[in-house]
């Protein structure tokens, strides 16, 4: 590979970030497009800043990843936190977007599949976010499967999840994470989690019960030389903060309809989909989306501070 040490800065590490990651202590990842296009204003701003400060208290580094004025961002200031989840017309920016922005300039939020990569490239292990993106339901039709999956499969990051948007083909999707060669492992559960639900009622291959274990699982794979491909810890909304099982079905089924009905595809299916269920729902959806990504956050810095131990 020819390596551009020369020529235009395209990735810049804050120093906190790059001190932490040069001296070996924990970092946790966290995305921009759940701030950006994931979360209503101006409660997106608020939870941005609270998600860092979870990571913090856990004893870990925050390192919130965008791209700002064609810069590929590792770790934010406050008021570089506000632009992205306040500027008006933010790209959402997924792997395959990053070249552009650097070459063109442009600002943007960046989804699983950018944020896994510029992570992993920065010398950070660990990942924290809401829901994957994965096979929508109208695949057949669409051919919309989330980039997401594609960059999982290639990039070696341990990424703490809930599990993959309910919005999507949870079945189709886990087929596609096992052909992939992704690893899935369900945190003191043994069913792949709903997003906003505590359980999607898929099984998974592979629970364990501590931080420790994943950063171990990540070790031996490694070690036996699997290829790079991500490790996913899907770890479930408790469930007294779910969402209502008979609610979240019942909007979610208008919210498809609706999505139908506009016409509404590619980039922007997702957030469509996702603001609708928050509507739907008066606001629940988003306060169990948030429970979730809470839960996530912590766990991740207790992964990460294993990462670093060993
Ligand atoms: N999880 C959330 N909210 C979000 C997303 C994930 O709780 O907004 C975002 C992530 O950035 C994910 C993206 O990568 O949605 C997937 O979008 P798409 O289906 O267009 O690939
Ligand atoms: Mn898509």
């Amino acid at each position: 590979m020819r390596e551009h040490t020369t020529g235009p800065e395209v990735i810049r590490l804050s120093e906190e970030v790059a001190d932490t990651i040069a001296s070996g202590g924990p970092v946790v990842a966290l995305e921009s497009t759940i701030i950006s296009h994931g979360l209503p204003q101006p409660r997106n701003l608020e939870v941005a800043l609270e998600l860092e400060d979870l990571v913090r208290r856990a004893g870990a580094v925050p390192a919130t990843i965008a791209v700002l004025d064609g810069v590929a961002r590792v770790g934010l200031d406050k008021r570089e936190v506000e632009r992205v989840a306040a500027e008006p017309g933010l790209r959402k920016l997924g792997l395959r977007d990053l070249a552009p922005a650097a070459a063109l300039g442009a600002s943007g939020a960046t989804t699983v599949s950018a944020t896994s990569f510029l992570a992993a490239r920065a010398g950070i292990k660990v990942f924290a976010t809401g829901g994957l993106g994965g096979v929508h339901r109208e695949w057949a039709e669409t051919q919309d499967e989330s980039a997401d999956l594609d960059a999982l499969a290639r990039t070696p990051i341990i990424v703490v999840c809930a599990g993959v948007k309910s919005i999507l083909d949870v079945p189709a999707t886990l087929q596609r994470m096992e052909t992939r060669g992704i690893t899935v492992v369900g945190y003191r559960t043994d069913e792949f989690p709903g997003f906003y639900l505590h359980t999607s009622g898929q099984p998974v291959d592979w629970r364990i019960d501590t931080p420790a274990e994943a950063a171990e699982i990540m070790r031996r794979r490694e070690r036996l030389g699997v290829p790079d491909g991500a490790l996913v810890v899907a770890n479930p909304v408790p469930e007294d903060q779910q969402l209502d099982p008979g609610l979240h079905d019942r909007v979610l089924a208008e919210a498809l309809a609706a999505a139908r009905d506009a016409g509404v595809t590619g980039q922007a299916i997702t957030p469509f989909l996702l603001d609708h269920l928050v509507r739907g729902t008066d606001g629940a959806s988003l306060e169990a989306n948030l429970a979730a990504v809470r839960g996530n956050v912590r766990l991740a810095a207790e992964i990460a501070a294993c990462w670093s131990a060993g």
